[in-house]
């Protein structure tokens, strides 16, 4: 049985990973608006993963014998700068899920569940890889400043982009 503490706080990490995958989803909307496919096809990927990530967690606590409780999710932003500045804010989000993760990790510790440890294990390296991920376009993204040129053939490359189904934990 999962200790209560430990479970609100999976219960705010879940709410954290649909947060995230709506704040993809509205940068999805925004790429859109601009016709990048390249770039929805991206978010598209990134929407599944994070719904991947809150369903892993999910499961997780109810193979505990834990109660989930899903809250409001808040109202993403909508609109951005540019697509440099919407990186950007991927990167802040992800550094911020990298934190909150470690906070999960550190309840978990402090009530000796070394069972949800090893669990979240996976999340850390896959935030490890999300931020590698993310940084490598942030950087393509300042290379390219205000060429429309090379902004499409980064489209392209990002077109390319895949949904693997993650096996968690
Ligand atoms: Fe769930 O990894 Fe991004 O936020």
């Amino acid at each position: 049985m999962i200790n209560e503490k430990l479970e609100k706080a999976f219960n705010d990490q879940i709410n954290k990973e649909l947060y995230s995958e709506y704040l993809y989803l509205s940068m999805q909307a925004y790429f859109e608006r601009l016709n990048l496919k390249g770039f929805v096809n991206w978010f598209t990927v990134q929407v599944q993963e994070e719904h991947a990530h809150a369903m892993g967690m999910f499961n997780y606590v109810h193979e505990r014998g834990g109660r989930v409780e899903l809250e409001t999710i808040d109202k993403p932003e909508t609109n951005w700068e540019s697509p440099l500045a919407c990186f950007e804010q991927v990167l802040e989000h992800e550094e911020y899920v990298t934190s909150r993760i470690n906070a999960l990790m550190d309840v978990a510790d402090e009530v000796k569940d070394r069972a949800a440890l090893s669990f979240l294990d996976w999340y850390l390296k896959e935030q490890v890889e999300e931020e590698s991920n993310v940084g490598g376009v942030l950087a393509t993204l300042k290379l390219i400043g205000n060429d429309a040129n090379a902004l499409l053939l980064l489209d392209k490359e990002l077109a390319t982009r895949t949904f693997v189904a993650p096996v968690i934990g």
